[in-house]
């Protein structure tokens, strides 16, 4: 029935951020209606529903009967299929609905009608009993003639009556302009800076000329005062903007606000205390990533949940994986280690890199001149381990690393000693989903070379880390290690396929010559062995320029060699050369962060933010960390200090990406049980996960929806759709543990 409407809802009001403006209609376009019989004026065809709800029409409306016990919105659901959408082309998508009792959602979805059931468009108001009217629009990233309008409404306990009318999809609607909320235009750290450090804040401003701030304290009082220095057009934002150099202040405090321009900034600590709880809060995200372990409400309050993937119904389980059909004929036990990232996957390349960044943040707190080993000692995490005498940081990192060991191919077996490249879901899972609550068969993927070598690296470093705590353990991770390092040797091009990508990520890489170099830096570091030492220094990565500006990362990992062998002792033949090479690399970092106007040492080629962009600069950051450590040269100190200032606020989005972290924090990143932007049942990412941050190829559909030709910085995103910009994940965690760490170490 078509119903004149007058009021249409406060959408703003009703759905806050997730809502947009209602588009100014521009003269002449040409709209066309997607959807079929959307005002059920005298049938309900051709619109369907699931098996366990009954519809009909009513009043001129659909009406339907939704069955109780549930688990998720698309266990009930009504829809029309095989709809067209054109890429790039804006549809206005309304509807009128109603829910009884009171209380009920509706997830209302434009998206694929074939598995993979990409979402293109989602939204979940809470329906009225007496009904509204919504309406919004999307910009459609695909083009399709097999797409789905419907309506979601399973996942509740007790039976609901869902009534729908007037549903449109209306093309060639102008499209909207995302423009995000990026508060005042003073942008500094909204954490802290160090009391005798470097602080620095960026203006964004139409001015040309210099301008006057002042620094306020939290009475309000001016403490300080200077001149902007402006900096042109900055390429990373496309804003004119000027810098702000307020270093000479240095009293502690708190609630400081930077005054310029008309605008006064967020506020902002002077001190340490901010770093050294994130020290702790960085590497405590790793315990509420565990599978295989109930997570400890007591320890974590909020986050406690039932233990994922050990074989009690409905998952499958990860006791006795087998491999993907016609991999192997064995099963493994794959239990433990940590989630990835916001999937239930488990990955050796990543969980390698990330499992050798927590160590290496326990070895420099042992080695740097600043290092202070007790800080992530035994207690300090509120681990299940905590109290068992060895520091909490190894205990974490050796969850991860039992599993990385779990991982490699028996003895036996054609390709023994090699690891499985990873471990995960045969199909793509929906949000949000608890890991206890995945139904999907879990499978173990080929083996690959930079898997076994990711093991051989990170197991050779914990046999000497762990050696002092637990001789058995050392042992038997050196001996994994020699074993994955000749079958390495054995199989040395054995890669990834790049189109494995159903149910977990591909982590493709067709270069293992980095993974060769750091496997054998850390197993000569270890063992002293001429074989190690004679392939490092006969490897062409060992005397490469390999501090480029993306910085290292899973599949870029001779950096974790050569940091290693600059800093843990050894007698390696030109040791001084493979410093001064971490020295260069840091001179180098050090003048992009001069050249930019936000004070960060990245500047991707093309202004192409890569995906976990805010890791690669916190990498980036631990180059100059180490060159600190290595000359104890103060600009090198003071360049990885202030490149915490751009993840934590100073940057054209005027945002934290760390959670918890600054007046404003992404808090929505992509993950399927911090899931609360869906269910607010479920938590928000616990204070001090690292949202992946700007990407420049958007590749998820919502963030292409909102950011389509989006320059740097604004690639970005704070909604758990956009998995490739707002992802959390365990490799980008331990570049945040690292330089929390460096950066506490300095107060
Ligand atoms: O961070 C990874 C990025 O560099 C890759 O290009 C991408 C595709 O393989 O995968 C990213 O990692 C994701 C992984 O594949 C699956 N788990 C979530 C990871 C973070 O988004």
């Amino acid at each position: 029935m078509k119903r004149r409407r007058t009021v249409l809802l406060s959408l703003a009001g009703l759905l806050g951020a997730a809502l947009t403006a209602l588009p100014v209609q521009q003269a002449g376009a040409d709209e066309v209606e997607q959807v079929r019989n959307g005002t059920f004026d005298t049938t309900t065809d051709p619109w369907w529903t699931s098996a366990n709800v009954t519809s009909a029409l009513s009043d001129g409306r659909l009406c339907a009967d939704v069955p109780g016990g549930t688990a998720n919105p698309w266990d009930a659901a009504v829809g029309q299929n095989d709809i067209t959408l054109v890429k790039g082309e804006s549809y206005r998508f309304s509807f009128t609905a109603s829910g009884t009792p009171e209380g009920h959602v509706a997830r209302a979805i434009v998206g694929l009608q074939v598995s993979p059931y990409d979402t293109w468009y989602e939204v979940s108001p809470e329906l009225s009993v007496s009904g509204n009217s919504y309406s919004y629009t999307f910009t459609s990233p695909v083009d399709t003639a097999q797409a789905q309008v419907a309506f979601q409404v399973g996942g509740g306990a007790d039976a609901w009556r869902f009534c729908l009318d007037d549903v449109s999809l209306l093309g060639g609607v102008p499209p909207e302009v995302y423009q995000p909320d990026t508060g005042p235009r003073v942008r500094v750290n909204q954490v802290a800076y160090l009391p005798a450090g470097p602080k620095n804040a960026t203006l964004v401003t139409d001015a040309t000329a210099k301008l006057p701030w002042q620094l306020k304290d939290d009475l309000g009082a001016t403490v300080a005062h200077g001149w902007t220095v402006p900096r042109g057009t900055d390429v990373s934002s496309g804003q004119n903007v000027h810098s702000i150099d307020f270093g000479s202040y240095r009293r502690p405090g708190s609630g400081f606000t930077l005054v310029v321009d008309g605008e006064t900034s967020r506020s902002f600590d002077i001190g340490t205390a901010a770093y050294e709880q994130l020290r702790l809060d960085a590497v405590k995200y790793y315990y509420t990533q565990r599978s295989g372990i109930a997570i400890s409400d007591e320890l974590r309050p909020g986050y406690g949940r039932q233990a994922g993937h050990l074989n009690t119904a409905p998952n499958q389980g990860d006791a006795n994986v087998p491999c993907q059909p016609g991999v192997c004929d064995y099963t493994l036990d794959v239990t433990g280690g940590w989630y990835d990232a916001g999937d239930h996957g488990k990955y050796v390349v990543n969980g390698g890199i990330a499992t050798w960044e927590l160590l290496s943040t326990y070895e420099r707190s042992l080695l740097a001149p600043t290092g202070r080993p007790a800080k992530l000692g035994d207690g300090t995490l509120a681990i299940p381990e905590s109290g068992n005498k060895v520091p909490d940081i190894l205990d974490e990192a050796r969850w991860e690393l039992e599993f990385l060991l779990r991982m490699q191919v028996p003895d036996g077996q054609p390709l023994a000693g090699m690891a499985h490249h990873k471990i995960h879901d045969a199909q793509w899972t929906g949000l949000p989903l608890l890991p206890s609550d995945d139904p999907q068969k879990r499978e173990l993927h080929p083996p690959t070379t930079q898997a076994t070598l990711n093991l051989a690296a990170t197991a050779a470093q914990a046999a000497r880390l762990y050696r002092p705590y637990d001789r058995a353990f050392a042992t038997k991770a050196l001996t994994a290690a020699r074993k994955a390092w000749a079958a390495a040797l054995a199989h040395p091009e054995v890669y990834a396929d790049p189109n494995d990508g159903i149910g977990g990520g591909a982590y493709s890489d067709t270069d293992a010559t980095d993974e060769f170099y750091w496997a054998a830096a850390e197993l000569y570091l270890t063992t002293g062995e001429k074989q190690f030492r004679t392939y490092v220094l006969n490897s062409p990565v060992h005397t490469a320029d390999i501090f480029g500006s993306l910085g290292f990362d899973w599949g870029r990992t001779a950096a974790a060699g050569r940091l290693d062998l600059a800093t843990v002792p050894s007698g390696l033949p030109g040791r001084d050369k493979v410093r001064q090479s971490v020295v260069n690399g840091a001179d180098r970092y050090l003048s992009t962060l001069k050249s930019q106007p936000y004070g960060m040492p990245y500047a991707p080629d093309d202004n192409v933010y890569d995906w976990g962009s805010t890791h690669q600069v916190l990498n980036n950051a631990v180059v100059l960390s180490t060159a600190y450590d290595l000359t104890g040269t103060a600009k090198y100190r003071d360049g990885a200090v202030q490149s915490m200032d751009y993840v934590l606020g100073r940057n054209a989005l005027n945002m934290s990406y760390v959670t918890g972290y600054g007046e404003v924090s992404s808090h929505n990143q992509h993950s399927r049980w911090y899931a609360h932007e869906l269910d607010p049942s479920l938590p928000n990412p616990p204070n001090g996960t690292l949202a992946g941050g700007p990407n420049s190829n958007i590749q998820d559909p919502y963030a292409q929806s909102k950011l389509l030709g989006c320059v740097g910085q604004f690639c970005y995103i704070d909604d758990i759709q956009s998995w490739s910009t707002n992802e959390t994940a365990i490799n980008w965690n331990a570049a945040l543990t690292r330089m929390a760490s460096f950066v506490a170490d300095q107060g």
